[in-house]
């Protein structure tokens, strides 16, 4: 049997298929340091997810480690880099969360627009009748900016039309045969959006891309929506931009420091505020796990991942 290290746990369905059919070593479970040091030199393979990673730290200490397989369209949180400087494949699950990711974004563009999670919560604390509602803001018609138009900025464009938004994106270079509008300055596009969606992947080339003169830019009546990771964002700023009303709201699955959200944040009508929960529906998680166990079977009857990173 091949020895795994499980660097966190999925779902019980996941975690028990698993340790069925593998000797499976749970990294997250009693002391990391003395099982790398007992079993480290039989691990043969890493199972992760976009929320649990893997550090260059953990690599170094799996002499015969052959291949990481993720769960999740991110790796930011893999040292990527370390595995490819030995030659080891590292596998995502690509795709089949696309839709969901893009049905959220939308779903934080209409709650923080129209007020959504704030009208429920009014209705419940019984101030309905005791105290006024604000007015919200229009979706329809409104311009759409997408930041990182990857295969979830797509499926967030497609998504556009039936609320007749017109829509330009921001990448680092053009996608060729786009529809969509390019835009190569970022603060350009945050002035024309009216929702500024973020879809690009993590990591150190979008630190804190999304900055005050972006956030400025997007302006008192612009919304910021992010699905993409909280490290896209320099948090500070937009929780400064919000409290001077130099923006107008803010629909947000990913922070900076998960699971913490800043405070000012929660006291806000304005602002939605999610678990990180873009690919979380039964579906999606279902599809995610499998992609991951066919990269993962894959690669042990041919010695190559599906969806290599
Ligand atoms: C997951 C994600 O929620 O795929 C990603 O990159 O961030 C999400 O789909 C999750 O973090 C997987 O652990």
């Amino acid at each position: 049997m091949t020895c795994m290290l499980q660097m966190g746990p999925l779902t019980d369905r996941f975690n028990q298929g698993l340790a069925a059919a593998h000797e499976v070593l749970p990294y997250w479970q009693g002391d990391a340091e003395a099982l790398l040091a007992e079993h480290g030199a039989r691990i043969e393979i890493v199972i992760t997810s976009a929320r649990f990673g893997c550090p260059a730290s953990v690599i170094e200490r799996l002499p015969n480690l052959k291949a990481i397989c993720s769960f999740g369209v991110g790796y930011d949180a893999i040292a990527v880099d370390a595995a490819r400087a030995r030659g080891i494949p590292v596998s995502n699950t690509p795709d089949v969360l696309n839709d969901c990711v893009a049905d959220l974004a939308f779903g934080l563009i209409i709650d923080s627009a129209r007020l959504i999670a704030h009208g429920d919560r009014y209705v419940r604390e019984g101030r309905w009748g005791v105290s006024g509602f604000p007015l919200g803001r229009r979706v329809s018609g409104k311009r759409l900016g997408i930041v990182g138009l990857g295969r979830i900025g797509e499926a967030v464009a497609r998504r556009s039309t039936g609320f007749d938004m017109p829509v330009r994106y921001h990448n680092r270079r053009p996608v060729a045969g786009s529809p969509y509008g390019y835009e190569a300055d970022l603060v350009e596009l945050a002035r024309w959006a009216d929702f500024l969606v973020l879809t690009c992947p993590g990591g150190p080339q979008t630190q804190n891309l999304i900055d005050r003169p972006v956030l400025d830019a997007l302006g008192p009546k612009g919304i910021l929506i992010n699905v993409a990771r909280g490290s896209v964002v320099d948090e500070p700023a937009l929780v400064a931009a919000l409290q001077e009303g130099r923006l107008g709201g803010a629909g947000l699955d990913v922070f900076a420091s998960e699971p913490r959200v800043p405070a000012a944040l929660c006291d806000m009508p304005n602002v939605v505020v999610l678990p990180h929960v873009g690919s979380g529906t039964e579906e999606t998680r279902l599809a995610m796990e499998e992609l991951l166990l066919a990269n993962l079977q894959a690669f042990l009857d041919d010695g190559a991942v599906l969806n290599p990173v």
